[in-house]
């Protein structure tokens, strides 16, 4: 059972461990905002990852609370050791990302005595609207969703709500109306994220290249916004940068070496590759190795995630950047919960912050294990 230090030094620990990525990423500019643009100042280009999900100074909306949400729903402990916690895990755990998530809710729950059923879609919207309906029948009185898309779990959410039951959702956001159709939403602000990977790319290729971008999963908020403030930051800011080519890799690193591979092969062009999570970039790395081009040299890559093997990669040269997205979030996500049941509420959105990993600090985070 891991026991966590009293909060006080839990919060020194963070702040040692390093600042968010940059200033604009720390502001609560939320995920469709359009954040003012990273600023990339050293101090914040040597933030380190933060061992901790800790929400940003900000938050936005009211307190949401039990007495509010939907009406009202029945005031629960979650700590009783009776009351059923249900957690909805979108994505396969072979992803870094999603095994680091899935293992802090857990780790969490453990701590606190919550008793916790849980279960995995593998990426499939069908799966995990059954599986949520299946974690109802089974005694669940609230939820921890991680949604695999924005859109398609309107029927567990529905059900979910006609039983009065509540749902937090982390990672991502559905459609819906924060405090009526789910508590709230905890997770990171990846439209900035995206800018600052535009501006790792252009200082990385002098602000001159021809860039391939792999998408996320279609249909997500993560997706669209990494996309959308790629492009944004690009037009905005480096008018030599031009984007030849963009193609979902589904968030896959097979997917992701399958579309590099057909993209090098169409565009000889291609320099530079911005990946919308790490898996795609590592399976962009062995496609750019299999085109004969040496990664971090021929092609510079910048990605989004910060999981070990792709801050390796940073250390070693072949990524130029990786902007890390905290799965951490179990204290985060419990403490939210609580304070819904208690007076405090939760704001409508709770931005994270997140590391950044470059060729200045990537070895001193994976020396120091701050690398998930
Ligand atoms: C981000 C999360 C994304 C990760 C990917 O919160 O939804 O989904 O960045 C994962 O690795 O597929």
């Amino acid at each position: 059972m891991t026991t966590r230090p009293p909060a006080r030094s839990v919060a020194a620990a963070v702040l040692a461990a390093g600042l968010c990525l940059a200033a604009s990423a720390c502001t609560n500019s939320g995920n469709d905002d359009k954040a003012s643009g990273p600023s990339s100042s050293a101090a914040d280009n040597t933030a380190a990852s933060q061992q901790v999900v800790t929400p940003t100074d900000s938050a936005a909306g009211a307190g949401c609370t039990s007495q509010q949400y939907g009406g009202g729903v029945p005031k629960l402990d979650i700590t009783d050791g009776s009351t059923v916690v249900g957690f909805s895990q979108s994505e396969s755990t072979s992803n870094p990302f999603r095994a680091t998530e899935t293992k802090s809710i857990e780790n969490e729950a453990k701590r606190l005595g919550v008793k916790l059923i849980e279960r995995n879609a593998n990426a499939d919207v069908n799966t995990q609207n059954s599986q949520i309906e299946d974690m109802i029948a089974q005694g669940a009185k609230v939820l921890i969703v991680a949604p695999e898309n924005s859109d398609g779990l309107g029927p567990a959410l529905a059900q979910a709500k006609a039983k009065k039951i509540p749902v937090l959702t982390i990672d991502r956001t559905v459609t819906g109306a924060a405090c009526t159709d789910f508590i709230a939403f905890i997770g990171s602000n990846f439209y900035g994220q995206a800018q600052i990977a535009a501006d790792d790319l252009a200082q990385a290729t002098g602000g001159k290249a021809h860039v391939a971008i792999l998408t996320g999963t279609p249909g997500n908020n993560v997706t669209t916004d990494r996309t959308k403030g790629f492009q944004d930051q690009v037009k905005a800011k480096y008018p030599n940068i031009q984007v030849v080519a963009s193609q979902t890799g589904n968030f896959a690193q097979t997917d992701g070496q399958k579309v590099m591979e057909q993209l090098l092969q169409a565009h000889s062009d291609i320099n530079a590759v911005y990946a919308e999570n790490d898996e795609m970039a590592l399976g962009a790395v062995q496609a750019i190795r299999a085109a004969g081009k040496t990664p971090g040299k021929d092609v510079k890559i910048v990605s989004i995630d910060g999981i070990q093997q792709a801050v390796q990669d940073v250390a070693a040269g072949q990524l130029a950047a990786d902007i890390e997205t905290n799965p951490r979030f179990g204290p985060l996500a419990f403490q939210s919960l609580q304070d819904f049941y208690g007076t405090k509420g939760v704001p409508d959105k709770v931005i994270i912050k997140d590391g950044h990993f470059t060729s200045a600090n990537a070895k001193q985070a994976l020396d120091q294990g701050l690398v998930y």
